[in-house]
């Protein structure tokens, strides 16, 4: 049977409820969980799952967003189940995400897009090893229930700050505002739903998001 590996990244695990019915949407297309570990990334770890990207503008930046906060690791396993997560998230890019998928509905802005996804059996593979060597993921039988009960604590309410998150990054962007108001809107838009994150990973993450802000600035 085939599988996947998945992250929900720092910008979805921040936002507990966010996490939650990204979750829950992936279960309710019938998949298994094989593995579920909630846990702060290593700057070394996230070298590694990035590698394929260490020559890229952007890797740095990568690699400090994914372990500026905790994120879930899971493994999913069901027949398909790469093509069909993938498709579940829709495209890298949030603005060029279809609406009804989970970037689209969930992502903040370009690449701060909620979750990471193997792209083909072969990285899978490379992946879980990687993640069971490095990251201390486990298999185990009690993965699904542990999923459940993530959905479970934190899916209540309906209160959903990703299009005011959004909106504070585009605005920015768009009048190259770089100034403290920014990142304090995602500070404090960011912690509205962080039930158990600690307020100084929110903040690290919060920077992130202004430093990819400032370089989309400075690239116009
Ligand atoms: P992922 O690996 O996270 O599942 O995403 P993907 O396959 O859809 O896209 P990939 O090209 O592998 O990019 C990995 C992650 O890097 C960030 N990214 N930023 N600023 C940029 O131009 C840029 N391009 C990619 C995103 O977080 C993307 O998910
Ligand atoms: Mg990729």
């Amino acid at each position: 049977m085939e599988r996947s590996f998945v992250i929900i990244k720092p910008d979805g695990t921040a936002r507990r409820r966010v996490s939650a019915l990204v979750l829950k949407a992936l279960m309710d297309r019938g998949y298994k969980i094989r593995a579920f570990r909630e846990m702060k990334v290593p700057e070394s770890l996230a070298k590694l799952h990035y590698d394929v990207h260490k020559e890229k503008h952007f890797f740095q930046w990568l690699v400090d967003f994914i372990s500026s906060a905790p994120v879930l690791a899971l493994i999913f396993e069901a027949d398909d189940v790469i093509q069909g997560v993938r498709d579940a998230l829709g495209a890298t890019f949030v603005q060029k995400a279809d609406p009804s998928s989970l970037r689209g509905k969930y992502g903040i802005w370009a690449g701060v897009n909620i979750a990471h996804a193997s792209d083909a059996p072969e990285t899978a593979t490379k992946e879980i090893e990687l993640w069971s060597n490095e990251g201390g993921l486990v298999e185990s039988p009690d993965a699904e229930g542990l999923t459940k009960a993530y959905i479970e604590r934190y899916s209540s309410g309906d209160a959903d700050y990703t299009m005011k998150l959004r909106d504070v990054v585009k605005n920015a962007i768009e009048n190259s505002d770089t100034s403290d108001k920014v990142l304090e809107s995602l500070t404090e838009l960011m912690g509205m739903d962080a039930k158990g994150i600690n307020p100084g990973e929110i903040s690290a993450l919060a920077s992130i998001i202004f430093e990819f802000v400032k370089e989309e600035i400075e690239k116009e």
